[in-house]
């Protein structure tokens, strides 16, 4: 068979590069190991009629209106600003760390203007390595001991089955710290959740006569019948490479999820368990997408070592693995004939934003070559 181009995998990534494509002329073939569409954003409905995601809570969130541009064509979003808390000490506390959080950690009544003074105070009764040398060092050397280790370090923990002094110290910036009394999860100018769910603002995106989706089928058992001008990959990238350099970490999670007989379950959408339980958080979907029903899904997540790649692993001997194969990467796109892109094929913590962005970036630059 011969396609203009493949690509391999239906995930935001898959799909937004099929769908430039597809409306810039070329033949598409999508290759999905699944037997849906979606990657780890797919998501449907329960027999409640609310709208579950599969793989655990995704919030659309960007800087960047260009992104936004882009996803706004394919579905509506309901405008949701993300907010968590953290249950510490017997209690639902404002997370990230802001200054309600703080106030009512320590007793005190600070001022915004205070908070700064406080938080240095703690930092210097604080030990870390001056440069961050990991997740730890980056964490105290913001707050201190006390608030690490009462939010971050046994989340941590339990999130990627190591000590948070094996892990990258960029892990941290996922996470603000703030004086102020902003307690959202996310200061993104662009935020919702798909009116109709990411499934099927994705199918929006690959319906195009361009574009052919072959389902439940393994690439790398096709591979030498399927032939194309370009090659998109977007799984995972130790697999492409048939593991020559080792395999890479990912991290999984084990979903339960319960229906509960109740309105409303948890006082926010998610609540994260740092210290108490087996899993890291709750989920409250229909707090999520503002569905109403009687009933309530919760979801539960349990980080596991093996199953579907959820996460990549932020640690030094991961990190160095990964730059022996994106030099291969490197040079197989630098023959025009291959690109690899998103979480798993750049082996990179991205957000759904990041892996768009990625994307655009990515496709049009090399539509540009083709000029
Ligand atoms: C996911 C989403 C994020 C948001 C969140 C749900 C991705 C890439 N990110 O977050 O957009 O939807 O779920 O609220 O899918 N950490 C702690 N204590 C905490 C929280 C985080 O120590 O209470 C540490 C921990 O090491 C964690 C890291 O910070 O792995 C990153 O946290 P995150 O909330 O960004 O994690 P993630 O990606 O699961």
């Amino acid at each position: 068979m011969l396609y203009d181009i493949v690509i391999i995998g239906s995930g935001l990534a898959g799909a937004t590069s099929a769908h430039i494509l597809a409306e810039n002329g070329f033949k598409v073939l999508v290759v999905e190991k699944e037997r849906n569409i979606g990657g780890q954003c797919f998501d449907y409905k329960d027999s409640n009629n609310i709208t579950i995601h599969k793989y655990g809570p995704h919030i659309f969130h960007t800087k960047e209106k260009r992104v936004w541009d882009f996803v706004t064509r394919f579905s509506e979003f309901n405008l949701f600003q993300h907010s968590v808390l953290s249950y510490a000490e017997g209690n639902f506390i404002e997370f990230p760390i802001n200054r309600i959080t703080i106030n009512k950690i320590f007793g005190l009544e600070l001022s915004c203007n205070e908070i700064e003074g406080f938080l240095k105070e703690e930092v210097k009764k604080s030990k870390f390595n001056t440069p961050h040398l990991s997740f730890r060092d980056a964490i105290v050397s913001q707050v201190g001991e006390k608030l690490y280790s009462l939010f971050f370090e046994n989340y941590t923990k339990k999130q990627w089955n190591t000590d948070p002094e094996n892990l990258s110290p960029e892990l941290a910036f996922r996470i603000p710290i703030r004086t102020n009394n902003d307690s959202r999860y996310f200061t993104d100018m662009y935020q919702g959740i798909p009116k109709d769910g990411y499934t099927k603002m994705m199918s929006n995106m690959l319906d195009h006569p361009n574009i052919q989706i072959l389902l439940g089928c393994d690439y790398f058992s096709k591979k030498d019948e399927i032939e194309s001008k370009l090659t998109i990959y977007t799984g995972e990238l130790d697999r492409f490479f048939d593991y020559k350099f080792g395999e890479l970490e990912y991290r999984s999670v084990r979903i339960e999820l319960k229906t509960y007989d109740t309105k409303q379950f948890q006082p926010a959408p998610v609540v994260n368990y740092p210290n108490d339980y087996d899993w890291t958080r709750t989920t409250e979907f229909k707090q999520l997408t503002g569905e109403v029903s009687d009933k309530t899904t919760i979801c539960y997540e349990y980080p596991l070592a093996q199953g579907h790649a959820f996460y990549t692993v932020p640690t030094k001997e991961n990190n160095e693995k990964r730059l022996k194969y994106m030099q291969e990467v490197a040079q197989l796109e630098a023959s025009g004939k291959f690109l690899f892109i998103g979480r798993l094929a750049e082996y990179r913590y991205y957000n759904m934003d990041n892996v768009i962005a990625a994307t655009l970036d990515k496709i049009n630059n090399w539509l540009n070559n083709q000029k």
